[in-house]
């Protein structure tokens, strides 16, 4: 009878332990790299323009200091007439800062250099050869372009994020008013002045639309409030859009056949008799989202005159950055982008994040960096913003819960302590038995 006393106290003791060590391996499958804790950055300016918007650049480094970084800034300036060098030169910097002072992350602002890849899908800008710098890249042939990219003595995945502030491609005659007003909304935004929805708007033409609500679902990790816009639910086509993308919304999905500088409707298997949008018709509205994620192919060749992700990043009063794609497609596997964006992670890091989904998502694995039709994928606008602030009472996935972490810490001690108590015990009984 004591004895079996005896067993249930000890069950009792130590199944709480177990089940909560086994909660961790089978339920907080990890869904989110672990950030460093060391946080330093870079703002790169093209000097030709610094001078214009040293105020607004020294408000922006205050405004990302804010947020925790070290910040460094570099005046940019490369002459030499082959852009390929200036992007290897100016990758060797970065990459210099990343080994002696631990760089997590960049910003380019103007004219700055980029670097093409060239696969089955054509030629096209991938920056995350800004954003690897262990990896090996290479160009056999000799030409403009990237062919290769291997994990090498490295791997493939990013050390660090980036992302680019450029009006030049829509309008090279006012990029420093361009620049002020960016700078101005993005600091508003930094010192919370700006008002918030905390909503967003999925708005989803008919090629996507039966994956309607797989993509919803990654946009709930982010937002409670959703609007979905598809052809169930409204005719999706250019007028539609164009009443959607102005109704008071803090973030934009976008799901639109396009090319560099123009959106193309569809119905059903009808191509573009749903109407067109050009970005010069977009420049004309004030489109509001202040967030948007173009999963819209070419929409975001920032290397193309009036592309669409540049146009939705400086004609809007509202806008702050973009995520988007150089190449066909853009963005799948959200769910590692905005969960840890509604972890308060900055745009950056989540960003970075996103690029391991193959890895941490434990059943697809399939858009990592050796995926060509996410390798064009882009962040255009500030990288260091934040959309939630960090919580601390939710428990981000991946992570411990402060009673998981206690019953980990605390549970063996505690269960050497029972058992300890347990022998003397016995012991005790025995000898008083003995005499
Ligand atoms: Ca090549
Ligand atoms: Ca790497
Ligand atoms: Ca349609």
């Amino acid at each position: 009878m004591k004895k079996a006393l005896t067993r249930g106290i000890l069950f009792f003791l130590i199944a709480p332990f177990i089940l909560s060590s086994m909660s961790y391996f089978v339920f907080c499958i990890p869904s989110m790299q672990q950030t460093t804790g060391v946080s330093n950055f870079i703002i790169y300016v093209n000097s030709t323009i610094a001078p214009s918007i040293q105020s607004e650049i020294a408000q922006y480094k205050t405004d990302v200091e804010a947020k925790g970084y070290t910040v460094k800034i570099y005046n940019w300036t490369d002459s030499n007439i082959d852009l390929m060098q200036r992007a290897v030169s100016l990758k060797a910097n970065i990459t210099a800062e990343y080994i002696n002072n631990g760089l997590n992350g960049t910003v380019l602002i103007g004219d700055m250099p980029y670097v093409f890849y060239e696969d089955g899908s054509g030629i096209y800008i991938c920056d995350l050869y800004f954003m690897d710098m262990d990896g090996t890249w290479d160009n056999p042939n000799g030409d403009l372009d990237f062919d290769s990219h291997i994990d090498g003595s490295g791997d493939m995945y990013p050390e660090i994020f980036i992302g680019r502030i450029n009006p030049r491609p829509v309008n090279n005659t006012h990029e420093v008013s361009l620049l002020q007003a960016y700078f101005q909304r993005n600091h508003e935004f930094h010192a919370g002045n700006t008002v918030m929805f905390n909503n967003s708007l999925m708005y989803i033409d008919d090629s996507w639309e039966v994956w309607s609500q797989g993509w919803k679902g990654d946009m709930e990790f982010l937002y409670d409030n959703i609007t979905l816009v598809n052809n169930t639910i409204e005719t999706t086509n250019s007028t539609n859009y164009m009443k959607e993308i102005i109704k008071p919304y803090d973030f934009g999905h976008i799901f639109i056949h396009s090319d560099s500088t123009t959106h193309y409707f569809i119905n059903g298997s009808l191509y573009w008799v749903d109407g067109t949008i050009s970005s010069s018709q977009l420049k004309i509205i004030d489109t509001t989202p202040k967030f948007l994620n173009l999963y819209c192919c070419y929409a975001s060749s920032f290397d193309v005159q009036d592309n669409l992700g540049t146009q939705y990043l400086f004609s809007s009063n509202n806008t702050l950055a973009v995520f988007g794609a150089t190449t066909s497609g853009g963005f799948q596997m959200n769910q590692y982008l905005y969960e840890p964006l509604a972890n308060g992670w900055t745009l950056g890091e989540s960003f970075r994040n996103w690029w391991f989904n193959d890895i941490l998502d434990p059943i697809v694995h399939t858009h990592g960096p050796s995926d060509p039709t996410v390798r064009g994928n882009v962040l255009l606008g500030d990288p260091c913003l934040t959309i939630r602030d960090i919580s601390e009472e939710e428990v981000p996935h991946g992570k411990l819960s402060p009673l998981e972490l206690s019953m980990i810490i605390v549970g063996p001690i505690l269960l050497v302590g029972i058992i300890s108590l347990i022998i003397v015990h016995v012991k005790n009984k025995k000898a008083k038995i003995n005499n």
